[in-house]
């Protein structure tokens, strides 16, 4: 079998390096063993965030993407991010100075004397979508233990499909391929009740309106449950955020452990049908215990 490797500048956002490294970790080493090669994106910023920071001041945050997605540009590699966050960002940032050449004119004065050299040509991809270029064919061919019984809850978050028009995707609604990717593992992908809601942590909710951010996290949570899941799988370090941070909160609240669904991120689900080693995957690092899922997995 030959693959082509393919090489991206690892744009890594602010949730994962600082709060969830062990997600960042699954994906290093899982991404190189599909031919995909990341090269570390020096000197970039916070994307910045396009449901907080796009919101207060949009020229600024236009500025701030343009300028990561430049650092990427003059590498020579599109940029590959595993946020749905940050890839909300620069797929909205390059469609904006793309059709509206004013605005390319508007960033490209705040880069003067900075040494940047954009033009919007580079591409911003998300970490799934690359993987779901090759295929779930592909996937079959790598996985060397079928994850057979795991009940996975899939969830895509919001940013990944919204707004559909510049979005990858051929359809609007009613998204397989993450349920067909997570299926070549050997696992089964679960229907549930409003499974294309938010986590209701995006959009800034979670920063300003926690309450109310927790309480969808809790309706999404109690749909899991009753679905009867062993884990849920998500593509986006906020979106994992809002489920493990939320489940601790509401046992808090509630003074007994009723929420204990594991939260794997798609690269440690795949690395684990690899029969890769759980810690090399970050899995012995969550909020919620793995150990229930790897029980089951790991006989
Ligand atoms: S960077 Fe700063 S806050 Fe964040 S992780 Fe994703 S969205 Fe972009
Ligand atoms: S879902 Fe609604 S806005 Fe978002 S993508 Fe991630 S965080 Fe969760
Ligand atoms: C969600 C990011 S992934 S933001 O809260 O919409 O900025």
């Amino acid at each position: 079998m030959t693959t082509e490797t393919q090489v991206y500048s690892f744009f890594l956002g602010c949730v994962m390096p600082n709060r969830f490294p062990n997600l960042e970790a699954s994906i290093r080493v899982v991404l190189p063993k599909l031919g995909i090669d990341l090269k570390d994106l020096e000197g970039a910023s916070c994307c910045p965030a396009p449901g907080v920071i796009r919101s207060f001041d949009e020229p600024t945050w236009l500025a701030l993407a343009a300028r990561n997605l430049a650092l990427a540009e003059m590498s020579g590699h599109d940029l590959i991010t595993g946020c749905n966050g940050c890839y909300a960002t620069f797929k909205e940032a390059l469609t904006e100075v793309r059709e509206h050449p004013r605005r390319l004119k508007e960033v490209k004065k705040v880069f003067k004397g900075m040494g940047i050299k954009f033009s919007g040509k580079v591409e911003a991809k998300h970490i799934i979508e690359v993987i779901s270029d090759l295929g779930p064919d592909k996937i079959r061919e790598v996985v060397t233990r079928k994850l057979e019984g795991i009940k996975v809850g899939v969830h895509y978050g919001c940013h990944l499909l919204k707004p559909s028009k510049n979005r990858p995707w051929k359809q609007t609604q009613r998204h397989t391929f993450l349920d067909e990717l997570v299926e070549a593992t050997g696992a089964e992908s679960i229907k549930y009740k409003d499974k294309n809601l938010c986590c209701g942590a995006g959009g800034g909710v979670r920063g300003s309106q926690v309450e109310v951010s927790i309480d969808i996290a809790k309706e999404k949570l109690d749909n899991l449950v009753e679905a009867g899941v062993d884990c849920i799988v998500d593509v986006c370090s906020f979106c994992h955020l809002q489920y493990e941070t939320a489940q601790a909160q509401l046992n808090t609240e509630l003074g007994e452990k009723k929420y204990n669904i594991p939260v794997i991120y798609y690269t440690q689900l795949l690395g684990l049908a690899m029969e890769l080693n759980p810690s090399e995957l970050g899995l012995d690092k969550h909020v919620v215990d793995t150990k229930p899922l790897l029980d089951k997995i790991l006989g």
